[in-house]
């Protein structure tokens, strides 16, 4: 079964003014839709063909490049698009916030430290917030499309929060402003979608 596309749930312009109509659009259906097509190529005719794509990222061959790129963009991209949402964005509370509260000490400083990890990502790649089976919390990045499912990348765990720090992201709205893009971003998280996931992950 061929890897598609997944619909948004808002529309373009839904974050607006903190992401952009036409960033959104092009990174939906150019950006994310090239993963999935290189990924859908990658795999034909291999083993990997018709294992789900969590599966495939846990078990793969860090050198088999072509699935390592596109397989993680599709991965991350469809986490990203879920984790924001602008009109029902919740508060973060419950065993999220307490798990956030033990690493970090508070929201703020967690938002501080995710956002270094952002900034302080060399080039193309994203910024994670891991969720561990034993319940804590760990904010780490990665290079390129690789994400934390992946054997040997980042802090491990489930990814429950990422923001895509590649250029593609913000260019055309902040230019080289990452940090103003960063800043954007927390006005746009889902925190109700995140906390689902946090309790799924452990
Ligand atoms: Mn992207």
């Amino acid at each position: 079964m061929a890897f598609t596309l997944p619909a948004l749930g808002y529309n373009y312009d839904a974050l607006e003014p903190h992401f952009d109509a036409r960033t959104m659009e092009i990174h939906h259906t150019k950006h994310h839709q090239a993963y999935i097509t290189n990924l859908n190529n990658a795999v034909a005719g291999t083993a990997l063909e018709n294992q789900d794509l969590d599966t495939i990222l846990k078990g793969l061959d860090m050198n088999n490049m072509p699935v390592r790129n596109n397989g993680g963009g599709h991965w991350n991209h469809s986490l990203f698009w879920e984790i924001l949402n602008p009109e029902n964005r919740g508060r973060l509370s419950g065993p999220l916030a307490d798990a956030i509260d033990a690493a970090y000490g508070s929201k703020e400083t967690f938002m501080e430290k995710f956002g270094a990890a952002a900034m302080t990502r060399f080039g193309s790649g994203w910024a994670w917030l891991c969720a561990h089976a034993d319940g804590h919390v760990e904010i780490c990045s990665s290079a390129n499309q690789d994400n934390p499912l992946m054997t040997g990348i980042g802090c491990g765990g489930t990814p429950i929060l990422g923001l895509d720090v590649w250029e593609h992201a913000y260019y055309l709205h902040y230019q080289n402003r990452r940090v103003d893009y960063v800043a954007a971003f927390w006005n746009v998280v889902n925190w109700n979608v995140v906390e689902t996931k946090y309790n799924s992950a452990i």
